[in-house]
C-alpha cells in the first residue's frame, strides 16, 4: 500500500519539498500563496520573510550554494515573481538549486483581468532549467519532484512553478512522492584519461577550479588530484578556500606568472568567462573539465573537454598511474611568486592613511574572522578588494554574487547563511552603492533574530563606475552617493545595532563590537573615494 497524503494544495507541496529536504521557506507575503503558509504553519515549518522578492531569492540561494540542496522562496503572484527574477538569474548563472513557487491568477477566468495576472513562465524561462504552471491539484507534488530534479541534476540550476489559485487552494489526496532519483552523468572516460594524461605530462600545468566542483561535491577529490599530479592550484567562487591557506599547492597570488607561463591550463567547474580571460591562455593548451555536455566552451578549442559528474571524473585523474613529469621547480617558482604577492599585499593591509583605504579594512577584519566565517561581497571595488585580501580558510564559505555580477545579493544571502549556521560568522561586504539595494532586509534580520556583521565601504560614490567613466570621458555622471552617509543609523533606526568609523585604529575595536553584538550590526566605514581598484579592463 503507497502512503497517501491528503490535503489542500500547500499542504501537498510542503509534503513533496520535504521529500527532496527543503527544510524552510523565503518569502514576502501575498493571497495567492497563503495555502503554503497554511502547510507550513500546522506543520512548524520555518517561514523567513523579507521586505523585497529579491531577497527571498537570494537567501533561497544562499541555503542552495551553502549546503548543496534546493533552497524555496515563496512568491506572489505578478510583481512578487518579477522581483524575484534578478535572483533566478544569478541562481541560473551560478549553478544553484533554487525552486521559486509563484502564486498564479486563477486559471478559470485566465484572460479577464484578474488582480496580478500574467503568465510568468514565458519571462523566467530562458533563466530556469524547468518552468511550468501546476494544471491540477494532485499534479503538484510529481510537478514539484519534476522541478527539483531538474534543479539538482547538472548542470545545476533553478526551478520555477507557477500555481494557479484555484490549483493551491483546492483539496486533494494522492500517494506520497517518493525519494528523489537525480541522475549522475558520466564522462567519457578515454577524454577523462586524457586530461590526465595531458596533466600530469604537462612541464607548467595549472589547475583552475570553480563553483560547480563546490556544488557537485567534489573539493576532495579536487585535492586528491592535485596532489598525486603535483599541480598548482587557483580557484574562483565557491571553489575558494578548496585548498587550505598554508597548502603547498594552493595559490592566489601568483595568476599572471602561472598563467602566463603554463604549457597546460585545466579549468574545472567553472566557464571560461571573462573572470578567466574567455579561456584565452595562449600558447598554452586548455582542458576544460565540466559537470554537463551543456557547459562546455562553444568558443574556445580545447584539447579534451570532459563533460560529467566532477567527482567521478577527478577521482579518476586522481588515479591516474601513466607516466608523469616532475613539476617541483614550477611549483617552487610559483611559490616565490606568490611569497611576494603575500608581502605586497600584507604591506597594503597595515598601511596607515586618512581616509581609510578598503585593503585596510579587510587587514583588520582577517584579525578577527574565525576559519569557519561566512562572508559575502555585495558592491563593486570593496568587493574586489574582498575578492583580494580574504583567504577564505575553508570552501563553501564564501559567496559573491558570481558572473551575472548583480548588487543587492547582500542581505539576502546572508539571511540564508545565518539560518545555515546559527552559531557561525557571518558578515557582508558591502558597498555604499549595493547598500540601497537590499539593507532594508536588515529590519528582517533583525526582526526574526538573524544577527549578522555588515561592513559598508562607504567611499560616497559607485567606485567601480565612477573611476572608470572618469578615465574614459574626463568627466563622471550619475556615479555620485552622499558622502558620509550614515548607513548605521539605517540599521539603527530598523532596530540593529552600528557605528561609523573614520580612523584605521578605531576598526578592530568596532568589527569585535559588532561580532559580540549579538544584533544585525553595521559598520560605516568612511573610505578613500581616490583609492580605485586597479583592473585591467575599465569595463565592469
Ligand atoms: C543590479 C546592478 N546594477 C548596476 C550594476 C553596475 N555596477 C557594478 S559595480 C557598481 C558600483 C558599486 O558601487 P558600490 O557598491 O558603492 O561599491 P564601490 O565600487 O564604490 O566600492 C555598479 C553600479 C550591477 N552590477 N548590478
Ligand atoms: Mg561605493
Amino acid at each position: 500500500m503507497t502512503d497517501k497524503i491528503e490535503g489542500h494544495g500547500g499542504d501537498l507541496a510542503l509534503a513533496a519539498l520535504r521529500a527532496y529536504g527543503v527544510t524552510e521557506m523565503f518569502t514576502l507575503s501575498g493571497g495567492h500563496v497563503f495555502p503554503i503558509y497554511d502547510a507550513a504553519h500546522k506543520a512548524d515549518f520555518p517561514i523567513y520573510d523579507v521586505r523585497h522578492e529579491q531577497s527571498a531569492v537570494f537567501a533561497a540561494e544562499a541555503v542552495a550554494k551553502l549546503q548543496r540542496r534546493p533552497g524555496l522562496a515563496v512568491l506572489t503572484a505578478g510583481p512578487g515573481v518579477t522581483n524575484g527574477i534578478s535572483g533566478l538569474t544569478s541562481a541560473f548563472f551560478n549553478a544553484s538549486p533554487v525552486l521559486v513557487m509563484g502564486g498564479r491568477a486563477p486559471a478559470f477566468r485566465w484572460g479577464s483581468g484578474s488582480l496580478q495576472e500574467i503568465d510568468h513562465v514565458p519571462l523566467v524561462a530562458p533563466v530556469t532549467k524547468y518552468a511550468a504552471t501546476v494544471t491540477a491539484t494532485d499534479e503538484i507534488p510529481a510537478e514539484i519532484g519534476r522541478a527539483l530534479t531538474a534543479a539538482l541534476t547538472a548542470h545545476r540550476g533553478p526551478a520555477f512553478l507557477d500555481l494557479p489559485l484555484e490549483v493551491l487552494f483546492s483539496s486533494e489526496d494522492v500517494a506520497a512522492p517518493g525519494a528523489p532519483a537525480v541522475p549522475v552523468i558520466e564522462a567519457d572516460p578515454d577524454e577523462v584519461a586524457r586530461a590526465a594524461a595531458l596533466l600530469a605530462e604537462a612541464e607548467r600545468p595549472v589547475i583552475i577550479a570553480g563553483s560547480d566542483v563546490w556544488g557537485g561535491n567534489a573539493i576532495d577529490e579536487l585535492r586528491a588530484a592535485a596532489e598525486t599530479l603535483q599541480i598548482p592550484v587557483f580557484t574562483n567562487g565557491m571553489g575558494r578556500g578548496a585548498l587550505p591557506p598554508g597548502h603547498p599547492l594552493g595559490f592566489a597570488k601568483a595568476r599572471r606568472p602561472a598563467l602566463s607561463e603554463a604549457d597546460v591550463v585545466a579549468v574545472i567547474g567553472t566557464p571560461l568567462d571573462f573572470r578567466l580571460n574567455f579561456g584565452e591562455f595562449d600558447p598554452a593548451q586548455v582542458i576544460h573539465i565540466v559537470d554537463a555536455p551543456s557547459q562546455r566552451a562553444g568558443h574556445v578549442q580545447a584539447a579534451v573537454s570532459p563533460a560529467g559528474d566532477l567527482r567521478r571524473i577527478l577521482a579518476a585523474i586522481a588515479g591516474h598511474t601513466g607516466k608523469r613529469t616532475d613539476h617541483a621547480e614550477w611549483i617552487n617558482g610559483l611559490r616565490a611568486a606568490e611569497d611576494a604577492g603575500k608581502t605586497r599585499d600584507a604591506e597594503a593591509m597595515a598601511a596607515e592613511s586618512d581616509p581609510i583605504k578598503p585593503a585596510r579594512v579587510y587587514g583588520e577584519l582577517r584579525k578577527v574572522l574565525a576559519p569557519d566565517a561566512v562572508t559575502i561581497g555585495d558592491g563593486g571595488d570593496f568587493v574586489s578588494y574582498a575578492g583580494r585580501y580574504l583567504e577564505p580558510a575553508q570552501p563553501g564559505t564564501w559567496l559573491d554574487p558570481g558572473p551575472y555580477g548583480c548588487l543587492g545579493t547582500g542581505m539576502g544571502y546572508a539571511m540564508g547563511a545565518r539560518v545555515t549556521y546559527p552559531d557561525r560568522q557571518i558578515c557582508v561586504l558591502m558597498g555604499d552603492g549595493a547598500a540601497g539595494f537590499s539593507l532594508m532586509d536588515a529590519e528582517s534580520l533583525v526582526r526574526q533574530n538573524l544577527p549578522v556583521v555588515i561592513v559598508v565601504g562607504n567611499n560616497g560614490i559607485w567606485g567601480l563606475e565612477k573611476h572608470p567613466m572618469r578615465a574614459m570621458y574626463g568627466y563622471d555622471v550619475a556615479a555620485d552617493l552622499q558622502p558620509g552617509l550614515r548607513y548605521d543609523d539605517v540599521v539603527k533606526a530598523l532596530g540593529g545595532a552600528g557605528e561609523t568609523v573614520e580612523k584605521s585604529a578605531d576598526l578592530g575595536p568596532a568589527l569585535n563590537r559588532a561580532f559580540d553584538s549579538g544584533v544585525p550590526y553595521l559598520v560605516n566605514v568612511l573610505t578613500d573615494p581616490e583609492d580605485a581598484y586597479p583592473r585591467s579592463s575599465n569595463l565592469a
